[in-house]
């Protein structure tokens, strides 16, 4: 079987840590950290992340961050598959996807996403996104799944490869 990987026995030990530092960068405790693992940290090995609770509905006033960052050299690609499905609002002022071109929650603003149109394939400039999930206290959909990818900087400026010399 070409591509079969076992799954390392240490996977839990691995995702006890990440909660364990996810935790102390969240404000709300309980239910709330619950709720937001598969987004904040989601599925690091598939390099998927999920709305809170997918792909059930949604918890009502969720406010998750994530950020994803990519190896230097490289920059970030998210794209939705599946579902995309948030409460559809004036500039998704209730339920939202909100994703900065940066590290942080004051970077640049690429979008903010609520509706059911998929977004198209979302790509930093350089090789960190910040994106929060938020929902209101009422009406809730089933969200979304994503997926993202890590690309070589240079396969941007250079579409056609000539070469390998540098
Ligand atoms: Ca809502």
């Amino acid at each position: 079987m070409v591509g079969y990987q076992n799954i390392p026995a240490d996977e839990n030990t691995q995702a006890t840590k990440d909660i364990h530092d996810f935790q102390s960068d969240q404000l709300n405790g309980g239910d709330h950290i619950q709720a937001c693992y598969n987004f904040t940290i989601g599925n690091e090995k598939l390099m998927e992340f999920y709305s809170p609770y997918y792909p059930n509905k949604y918890p009502n006033n969720s406010h998750c961050i994530k950020q994803i960052s990519a190896p230097y050299g490289y920059i970030v690609q998210v794209d939705f598959r599946d579902q995309f499905h948030l409460e559809e609002s004036p500039n998704c002022d209730y339920d939202s996807l909100e994703v900065r071109n940066g590290p942080y929650g004051y970077s640049d603003l690429i979008g903010r996403y609520c509706g059911s149109d998929f977004p198209s394939i979302i790509t930093s400039s350089g090789r960190h996104l910040w994106m929060k999930f938020s929902s209101d206290d009422s009406i809730e959909y089933t969200g979304f799944r994503a997926v993202y990818k890590f690309s070589p900087v240079e396969s941007f400026n250079r579409p056609e490869k000539e070469g390998l010399h540098k």
